[in-house]
């Protein structure tokens, strides 16, 4: 038999990543990880865009499988910043050893699966190529950035900036005219910032999103402390929650709540912060009267904030109801349209028609930069498995097979793609939830197959056809009974010209996944095949 040079090859060195190195190890795994970046860090490393920080609190947006770890590690504020978050990762690599086990600059071009002995043939785009039994892709839901097909975008002769590849060090905007195109978490994030030092900023608005203040805080020693004692009470709510963190909604049903309650608990929502919002009332993204009163408080709170009537109406969402794409956290977002300096240009009335070699031309004229920041978001959930030729039996391609809407099992297995095991893929409640636990799940349940595997001898499991249409269609179901599928958001593909439609993670709630796929493993792994080279 054929032997591998590695037992798993890990593609990717974010959460996900790291979490299944560090773990294949423990295990005695020979494992390869191979990374684009220059270090670790994944979705942290590429959005370095001024005021990047995480949407879900930093207690809860860590590692929780070492208790050591999560205790060591000081958040300093509540929601923690692309820096911090970077150095907390390199942190855990530094602390597991990770490095070692990595190829860094190395972006995977393709990955042959070799039918006769069982394993992939890796190849990356600088010429190495390596084989292993299991190829476990890392490769992130938002990590294939998008650039808009805008005539003449190329021919601008300013700096060029995009909040996805940002460059590393502090871009200097003092007394620069700064175009900011897209209005989505990345843009939201960035603008306030950039405008405190521009002498000008234009933002392009293509469509308006919900964006909650982030009531972002230092964390001090007392609030760090009254965390540190219930971290384990926390962690509990977390693993068994529907979204991986420990805030629940209220517990009386919007129906059944008097006025004053309603009013009461959607305040008390809005200044926990965020994308928490949503969570106010149970069905708020279900039901349309209850989306209706929210969307109301929202508009409310988005007149507080915005002086100008019209702009206020331009910032004022119309395509979705309220966290049918994922909300905005922000820090003095609308507030910076109150500015002199910072001016708002909705598309809608007023589309693009060229980027010219000094500016943007809209319908109603040509502004002037001297910097264009693209903040147009990502080829969310499938783009970065895409980008690489990954050929199953009978060379099968992902590519190819992915025009269609994408078919998996528990959204970690492919039918066709035997020993391809994707962490946070289509069809996992990742992005709906926190990421740093889906992340541990995901790579836990990863190596759990592999451990079964070699326990049992065999060399290859692959998703049945029939059990990854089963899953599929059950995620198709269940977006079917909520808001979200009418939203044209990344979550549905909506943002790519030409990409096929359906609601893309799982949203059935991260417990109630794990306990499906926990059934699937303890049933022997029911809906793969598993065999013997
Ligand atoms: O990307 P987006 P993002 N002309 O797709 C616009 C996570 N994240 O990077 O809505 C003009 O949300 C596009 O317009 P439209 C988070 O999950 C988290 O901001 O398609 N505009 C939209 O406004 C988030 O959801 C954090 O009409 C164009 C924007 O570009 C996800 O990443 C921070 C255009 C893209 O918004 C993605 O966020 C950052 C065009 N041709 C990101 N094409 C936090 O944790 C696109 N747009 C807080």
């Amino acid at each position: 038999m054929t032997l591998p040079e590695h037992d798993l090859v890990v593609v990717g060195a974010g959460f996900a990543g790291l979490y299944t190195t560090i773990h294949a190890e423990r295990r005695g795994l020979r494992v390869l990880g191979l990374e684009a970046g220059s270090e670790v860090g994944g979705t942290w490393y590429w959005n370095r865009y001024p005021g990047a920080r995480c949407d879900v609190e930093s207690i809860d947006y860590s590692y929780s499988f070492d208790d050591e770890l999560q205790r060591e590690w000081r958040w300093s504020e509540r929601y923690a910043t692309q820096p911090e978050i970077l150095r907390y990762l390199n942190h855990v690599a530094d602390r597991f050893d990770a490095r070692r086990h990595y190829r860094f600059d190395e972006r995977v071009a393709s990955a042959d699966w070799d039918e006769r002995s069982h394993l992939w043939k890796v190849r990356t785009e600088s010429g190495f190529t390596t084989t292993a039994r299991w190829l476990v892709m890392a490769t992130g839901c938002l990590s294939r950035p998008i650039l808009p097909d805008i005539p003449g975008r190329d021919s601008f002769t300013g700096e060029v900036l995009q909040t996805s590849a940002w460059p590393d060090g502090q871009i200097d905007f003092t007394g620069r005219r700064v175009a900011v195109i897209g209005t989505g978490s990345s843009g939201v994030q960035a603008i306030p910032i950039i405008a405190d030092t521009a002498s000008e900023v234009t933002v392009y608005q293509r469509s308006a999103n919900y964006s909650v203040p982030a009531f972002n805080r230092v964390l001090d020693d007392e609030e760090w402390l009254r965390q540190q004692e219930d971290l384990t009470h926390r962690r509990e709510l977390s693993w068994n929650g529907a979204a991986g963190s420990p805030w629940t909604s209220h517990p009386v049903p919007y129906a059944e709540a008097s006025d004053a309650e309603r009013e009461e608990v959607f305040e008390e929502s809005w200044t926990r912060g965020g994308v928490l919002f949503a969570k106010a009332f149970q069905g708020l993204t279900v039901d349309h009267e209850i989306n209706e009163a929210a969307r109301t408080f929202f508009e409310r709170k988005l007149a507080e904030r915005v002086n100008d009537p019209q702009v206020r109406a331009d910032l004022t969402p119309t395509d979705h109801a309220v966290g049918t794409k994922r909300i905005c956290t922000d820090t003095h977002y609308y507030e910076t349209f109150n500015l002199p300096h910072v001016e708002l240009v909705n598309l809608r009335r007023d589309p693009i028609v060229e980027v010219t070699g000094s500016g943007i031309r809209t319908e109603s004229g040509l502004r002037e930069h001297d910097v264009i920041v693209y903040a147009t978001g990502f080829d969310a959930m499938t783009g970065a498995l895409t980008a690489i030729d990954i050929r199953g039996r009978d060379g099968r391609s992902i590519r190819e097979e992915w025009r269609g809407f994408p078919q998996t099992y528990l959204g970690v297995a492919l039918p066709g793609f035997p020993n391809l095991l994707v962490l946070n893929g289509p069809g996992t409640p990742s992005v709906l939830s926190n990421m740093a636990l889906t992340s541990e799940q995901q790579g836990a349940y990863a190596l759990r197959l592999i451990d079964h595997c070699s326990a049992e001898q065999l060399t290859s499991a692959e998703a049945r056809q029939d059990a990854a249409e089963a899953w599929t269609q059950h995620g198709l179901d269940l977006a079917d009974a909520t808001l979200f599928g009418d939203a044209p958001s990344w979550y549905t593909g909506a943002n790519i010209e030409g990409k096929a439609r359906g609601f893309l993670p799982y949203i059935g709630g991260f417990r109630a996944y794990i306990d499906r796929a926990d059934a699937v493993a303890e049933e022997g792994y029911r809906g793969f095949v598993l065999s013997r080279a």
